[in-house]
């Protein structure tokens, strides 16, 4: 499918519920796609081969072998439209899901937008995992946002109801679509087995240059994955200036990530799952 940029009618729809689907977008994809997702996990370390038990996470992931796809027209036309030409890449993650994940938004950021690209590789509904999201529920400076804040993540406790039960839209997936949503959006998946197969690539805008340690202060963030730099040599080194537009601000501001990173080997045993 070629897609060049968004409608107004489906930036409208993300500014106002905080997230969309395409459906069918990498259809064309979908056979490379699977092939390099079962290649970037690690066959040799016993400790990254899933087991089903808990979560599995490989971070950086689309720079292992799958670059490429910051180049995609439909990726660009993703991030342009919802970010700015000069939108930034933050990093990706593959991942093989356990079980139930349970409500949480994966930011709080209250200036620079970021959102996450998710592509599910297996046929999922609302009673076999499928993502799960609050229309709205981003608008973290609307009194909605603020109530949700504290409570969704503990919805036994506020309001009796269990987290599967909590009023939410259920995002079915077929492979070959692509679900994007604001870091803000409060989301979560129910009933799925121990497999489930999802990777993502994270997109944000350009941090202005007083805004610069933020931008840091979340590359530190990092440090749990035992990351020296945000992305991956391979993603670098094959830049064109096209994709180099993408990375240069993050490649300019992790500099500070190495030492922690080295801190965090110290201390953890394994890179963190998530
Ligand atoms: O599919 C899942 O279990 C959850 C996905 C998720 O939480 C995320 O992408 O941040």
């Amino acid at each position: 499918m070629s897609m060049t940029a968004l409608t107004k009618e489906q930036i409208d729809f993300f500014e106002t519920f905080g997230f969309i689907k395409f459906p069918q977008l990498f259809a064309d994809r979908l056979d490379w796609i699977l092939e390099q997702f079962a290649d970037t996990f690690p066959q040799e370390d016993k400790a990254m081969v899933h087991d089903g038990s808990k979560r599995t996470c490989v971070v950086p992931f689309i720079d292992q072998k799958m670059s490429t796809l910051l180049d995609d027209p439909r990726i660009l036309a993703i991030g342009s439209s919802l970010l700015g030409d000069d939108f930034n890449y933050m990093g990706s993650d593959g991942n093989y899901y356990t079980g139930d994940t349970g409500w949480h938004r994966d930011g709080f950021h209250k200036k620079h937008r970021h959102l996450k690209i998710a592509f599910y590789l297996d046929q999922l509904d609302g009673n076999s995992g499928a993502l799960r999201v609050i229309p709205g529920s981003h608008r973290v400076h609307d009194q909605f946002g603020k109530d949700l804040t504290g409570t969704t993540g503990k919805s036994e406790t506020f309001w009796q109801v269990a987290g599967a039960d909590v009023p939410a839209y259920v995002l079915d997936v077929t492979p070959g679509d692509v679900l994007v949503f604001n870091h803000n959006t409060f989301h979560s998946s129910w009933n799925g087995n121990s497999n489930r197969r999802m990777f993502t690539i994270n997109l944000c805008e350009r941090y202005e240059e007083q805004d610069l340690q933020e931008l840091r202060d979340y590359i530190s963030s990092f440090d749990r994955f035992w990351l020296d730099r945000v992305f991956s040599e391979t993603m670098r080194n094959t830049a064109s200036p096209e994709r180099m537009k993408h990375l240069e601000q993050v490649m300019a501001n992790d500099g500070h990530l190495a030492a922690l990173s080295a801190e965090k080997r110290l201390t953890m045993a394994e890179p963190s799952r998530g």
